[in-house]
């Protein structure tokens, strides 16, 4: 299989941008997870900047590193949200033995698809960020992810020249009724081989929380809260994900939220 070549100069370009742009500067109101911001007007706020990224992302390229903080602006508590613990006997049992048995797919379209147990990817290069989290539901809160680059994973893989885009696949069952409703979302490869775009297994220093999607979640820094999936199972590379679930692109799109999340 040929290597998509364009990706990787891309991703050169990007870790240019990764030394020169880094900003570590931060207003204390900001520390921490944001109480002030549980309101109507912050929300609305943030699901208009879903329609002007889109635009502003657009003209830029969307190159841009989100903002990076310091280590006084971690919350003490990183709020969890949506699925705090998966239903099922399953992942009570993962967790029992500490994840030993999972594996991580990377599948789809890819020269060489991957199978990973959680010490192979904590053994790969990892990155360390500080970032603040925005959920549409009015909050946001500032918390340091380590894990690997999800293009360290990709240029494995191979990434054939026709994908478009990743799907993440969770283990969590949004439906009791339904085997088949996992939450699921996807990204552009713009977004895939960003820098900060990291399948982080530790937060804070600690090993990722059950709640916050251990063993393995994905930290999409320019999107929104839900276009950070938890509880990874499986990426897999698409031309489209007209056949995935709803056809929209993720759990929150098939229910109606917009498929650009970006902040
Ligand atoms: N698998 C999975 N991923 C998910 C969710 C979920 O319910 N299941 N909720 C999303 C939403 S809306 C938010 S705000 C964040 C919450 O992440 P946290 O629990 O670490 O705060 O996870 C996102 N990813
Ligand atoms: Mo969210």
């Amino acid at each position: 299989m040929k290597k998509a070549k364009p990706f990787l100069e891309q991703r050169r370009e990007r870790r240019g941008f990764l030394k020169a742009g880094v900003a570590m500067t931060a207003g204390s109101a900001l520390a921490g997870c944001d109480a002030l911001s549980h309101n109507d007007t912050a929300v609305q706020i943030l699901r208009s900047a879903e329609t002007l990224s889109d635009s502003v992302h657009k003209v830029l390229g969307r190159k841009a590193m989100a903002q990076e903080f310091l280590p006084k602006d971690i919350a003490p508590v990183f709020r969890a949200n949506g699925t705090t613990m998966p239903p099922g006997e399953d992942y009570a049992e993962m967790v029992a033995g500490k994840f030993a048995g999972w594996r991580f797919k990377v599948d789809g379209l890819v020269g060489k698809p991957l199978e990973l147990s959680l010490e192979q990817l904590q053994a790969m290069p990892a990155r360390t960020q500080i970032t603040r989290h925005d959920c549409v539901e009015g909050w946001s809160c500032i918390g340091q992810w380590k894990g690997v680059q999800l293009s360290h994973l990709l240029e494995m893989a191979q990434v054939m020249p026709e994908a478009k885009f990743v799907v993440f696949h969770c283990l969590d069952l949004m439906d009791e009724n339904d085997d088949d409703t996992a939450y699921y979302e996807s990204v552009d490869l713009d977004d895939a081989f960003h820098p900060q775009t990291i399948l982080a297994w530790e937060l804070n220093g600690k090993p990722l929380p059950v709640a916050n999607g251990a063993p393995l979640r994905a930290r999409i820094e320019r999107q929104l809260g839900y276009k950070n999936p938890k509880y990874l199972q499986r990426v897999e590379l698409v031309a489209s994900f007209d056949k995935i679930a709803g056809g929209k692109g993720g759990y929150w799109e098939d229910q109606g939220y917009n498929w650009y999340g970006g902040i």
